[in-house]
């Protein structure tokens, strides 16, 4: 029986690959100590994928000091709709965020109502699909405390977010599921970097998904819409991306 100590083991990868591939690799992995010590390794290895996979986890969280000075506006940064520029020309004191589909108590929520509820404030990294991330400090409703005030139906599996902003009249939308809809990190950002959200960045209220990439944090969100299936908003899957260049509707980072 072959024993392995740390050090043959530490000489023969040392030998280089070649060298470890010639030198009885077979005999060595016939070992039932060796084999034991691969076995651990791949149960090491499927735990550590699990976590790393678990979408409960926290999205990492930065300091001030990480900020980045420049956070840049991506896709539209001021809504064409008259509705909406009467909303941004009186500081958004008629707005009102909708929560309807399948819950109990639809809901029109304030400005002013949502910012009197409990905030959260996350650093994050956001990360966009072209290329470019930026770390940004957000401020916002728990979403998970919006959805426990409008009761969320059983049947409900997605929330939908419908934007004030479209591409050629195609309306920006966005979903999720309910784990992250119930993650804690998933916010509705009122503001950035410690002052009102901008227009550009989403006024005056925008989704902040933290385990995904930067095309599912819809920007300028009326409305949440409960929904048992995705397929009959928009173009079916999921988002505007999503129906329109093919991104993917689960976009973990
Ligand atoms: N309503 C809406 N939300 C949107 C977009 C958009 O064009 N409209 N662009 C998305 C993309 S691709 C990115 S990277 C981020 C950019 O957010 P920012 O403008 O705050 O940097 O918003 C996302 N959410
Ligand atoms: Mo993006």
């Amino acid at each position: 029986m072959i024993s392995i100590t740390r050090r043959r083991l530490i000489g023969s990868l040392g030998m280089g690959a070649g060298g470890l591939l010639l030198s009885g690799c077979d005999r060595i992995a016939a070992s039932p100590k060796v084999q034991s010590v691969l076995q651990l390794g791949e149960g090491l290895t499927m735990r550590a994928q699990r976590l790393v996979t678990d979408r409960t986890a926290l999205a990492r969280e930065f300091s001030a000091a990480d900020m980045s000075p420049v956070f840049r506006t991506n896709g539209n940064d001021m809504p064409e709709s008259d509705e909406y520029q009467a909303h941004a020309a009186n500081g958004f004191a008629d707005w009102r965020l909708k929560v309807d589909g399948l819950v109990r108590r639809p809901l029109a929520l304030s400005l002013a109502q949502i910012k009197a509820m409990p905030a959260r404030t996350q650093i994050t990294r956001h990360d966009c699909v072209e290329g470019w991330s930026a770390i940004g400090k957000w401020t916002g409703l728990p979403l998970k405390l919006a959805l426990d005030a409008a009761g969320l139906l059983p049947s409900a599996r997605y929330l939908v977010f419908h934007c004030a902003d479209d591409f050629d009249g195609d309306p920006y939308y966005e979903s999720i599921d309910l784990i992250d809809a119930f993650h804690p990190q998933t916010i509705l950002a009122w503001a950035m970097n410690d002052r009102p959200l901008s227009i550009g960045h989403g006024a005056p209220l925008r989704l902040r998904v933290e385990r995904q990439l930067g095309y599912k944090q819809a920007k300028y969100v009326m409305r949440i819409e409960a929904t048992d299936s995705l397929r009959a908003i928009g173009g079916g899957k999921g988002g505007y991306w999503e129906d329109s260049a093919g991104y993917q509707w689960y976009a973990g980072i």
